[in-house]
């Protein structure tokens, strides 16, 4: 109750207006988790948590047979046709209980955007997001429940709404449940209405989406504040889950923590380029003369 009470004080320090008008949301670590409604599991779980790394994180889930979320208590506004962007590391580590196909461990993390702010879904399989209505939920799903909740296999992510996990999904080679950062990317335009996740194991962006719905995203909602937080489960298999840094901004406007430095560079990082190779081919050519 206590975390329920404290979650009403908004965070004003983490919310920056940018020159669109479009809000970002930061959280390089979860030390302050006042702005956040914690559900179930969630909210049983003592604050702050500082993982085997040292970084206080958000953890959903710690033990087996749990459901649990976190949700910002304000809600966001997708005035921006409804568009949104966001990016986020997560960690699932420490898997215990029962196995599936590829190991130990369940059932993963859903980012959630929902009308409400105080729900938690259903259990194990449920991923926290089973049954929460007027939603699209992007699992990141690390345990096989088969065709029952439309699961290919036992590590994958998909694209969901109305907290029913009505896919589509895309199979994960390396496995989420390995306790190494994953990053995330979730775009949506409110002009395309299309939805694009990504996932990497590094934070440079992958140019290519891992997975893509169209989803009216206000049809979806009923309205345009939502609020928006992850959700986990898990069952007779379970883990520590996650969040590690979150940047969430209400307009459609995709993050890149960390460009390719092989992709192509901008047109002022090529001047600058000519720039250092003309000073290189100057100092070779003072070497040579001396
Ligand atoms: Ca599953
Ligand atoms: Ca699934
Ligand atoms: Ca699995």
């Amino acid at each position: 109750m206590n975390k329920a009470l404290s979650a009403l004080v908004p965070a004003v320090g983490l919310l920056a207006a940018t020159s669109a008008g479009a809000t970002t949301i930061t959280y390089g670590e979860f030390s302050d988790l006042s702005a956040f409604q914690q559900n179930g599991a969630t909210a049983s779980i003592a604050d702050p948590v500082v993982d085997t790394a040292g970084r206080t994180v958000l953890r959903l889930t710690n033990s087996l047979s749990q459901s649990g979320s976190a949700f910002l208590t304000n809600p966001v506004s997708l005035d921006n046709q409804a568009s949104f962007s966001t990016f986020f590391s997560f960690r699932i580590s420490n898997p215990m209980g029962i196995s599936d196909g590829d190991g130990q461990g369940a059932d993963g993390i859903v980012f959630v955007v929902q009308t409400v702010a105080n729900t938690a879904g259903g259990s194990g399989g449920g991923i926290g997001y089973l049954g929460i209505g007027n939603s699209v939920g992007i699992e990141f799903d690390t345990w096989n429940n088969g065709s029952g909740l439309n699961d290919p296999n036992g590590n994958h992510v998909g694209i969901n709404t109305e907290g029913s996990f009505n896919g589509p999904t895309q199979a994960i080679a390396q496995r989420m449940n390995n306790a190494t950062d994953w990053f995330a990317w979730i775009d949506y335009s409110g002009d395309t209405n299309v939805v694009e996740v990504r996932l990497a194991q590094t934070n440079s962006r992958p140019g290519i989406a891992t997975l893509t719905r169209t989803v009216d995203l206000v049809d979806v909602l009923g309205q345009t504040d939502a609020f928006i937080g992850f959700t986990s489960g898990t069952g007779a298999a379970g883990g520590f889950h996650d969040i590690i840094s979150w940047t969430f901004i209400d307009d459609f406007d995709p993050i890149d923590p960390d460009p390719d430095p092989n992709g192509v560079p901008e047109p002022g990082i090529l001047a600058l380029l000519g720039v250092l190779a003309l000073g290189a081919s100057l100092t070779r050519r003072h070497a040579r003369a001396g």
